[in-house]
């Protein structure tokens, strides 16, 4: 796939370069399979992503996702400073986290939706789709601007964190009087302090152990003790 989307600027010619600003874009060019591309959200220069192309059922209103956030095997450390979470890390192969400062750019012009898929270690599946998904620029501290709670089995964990500032253990701009991220071992738009922590830890599973550390969602299992074994966060423009 890698392989293929390097070829293309040859196969289309240097003097109409393909510059696909999401995976939206990508797909609406014939490439509909899921996999890795590069997206330039920035202008010129590439971001890596995985496009999850079909969500479940094959109309127009469920393809073209762009990945923000993955987690699926805990092969990748999430518990990483505020520069880091800035600029995304991880392998877009498998667990990955795109950086706020690319959601910044690629939501801040156009209109975007959002949906969750989860998976617990038993294989059943949740997910949850939102209507407007945003991030606010750095000066504002990438605030999360999420509304809309349309559909999904795993329920609203979001909403709780709509309007709240990015925080990382190095820097606290959450709403409690401690240190959400350090308590709760993530990155996220930590309020008093989460209803979600799609950033903590990978927990293989029920682990009771410390409270609420793990990547879970609470109104999908309310158990803050039941980690998820993947989570999918993606966004696309409304058709
Ligand atoms: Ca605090």
């Amino acid at each position: 796939m890698v392989f293929l989307v390097a070829l293309l600027p040859d196969v289309l010619g240097s003097d109409c370069e393909f510059k696909p600003f999401d995976c939206s874009d990508i797909y609406k060019s014939g490439q509909t399979v899921s996999g890795i591309y590069s997206i330039y959200p920035l202008g010129d220069d590439p971001v890596w992503v995985y496009c999850h192309m079909i969500s479940d059922g094959k109309n127009e209103d469920n393809v073209g996702w762009t990945v923000i956030q993955r987690r699926m095997d805990g092969s990748v450390n999430f518990y990483r400073p505020w520069n880091q979470y800035k600029r995304g890390f991880g392998n877009v192969e498998s667990e990955y986290w795109l950086g706020l400062e690319n959601m910044y750019q690629l939501t801040r012009k156009n209109k975007y939706m959002l949906r969750v898929d989860l998976e617990d270690f038993t294989g059943k599946k949740g997910f949850a789709l939102y209507s407007s998904f945003s991030v606010g620029p750095e000066t504002d501290g990438y605030k999360l601007h999420v509304s809309g709670f349309i559909a999904g089995e795993a329920g609203d964990s979001l909403t709780y964190h709509n309007n709240e500032k990015f925080s990382t253990f190095d820097k606290d701009q959450d709403s409690n009087a401690t240190n959400c991220a350090k308590q709760y071992l993530g990155g996220f738009w930590y309020k008093t302090c989460h209803a979600a922590n799609p950033n903590g830890l990978y927990l293989w599973g029920e682990d009771g152990t410390h409270y609420a550390i793990g990547n879970i969602w609470k109104t999908w299992k309310n158990n803050l003790a039941f980690a998820l074994k993947s989570i999918m966060m993606k966004i696309r423009r409304p058709s």
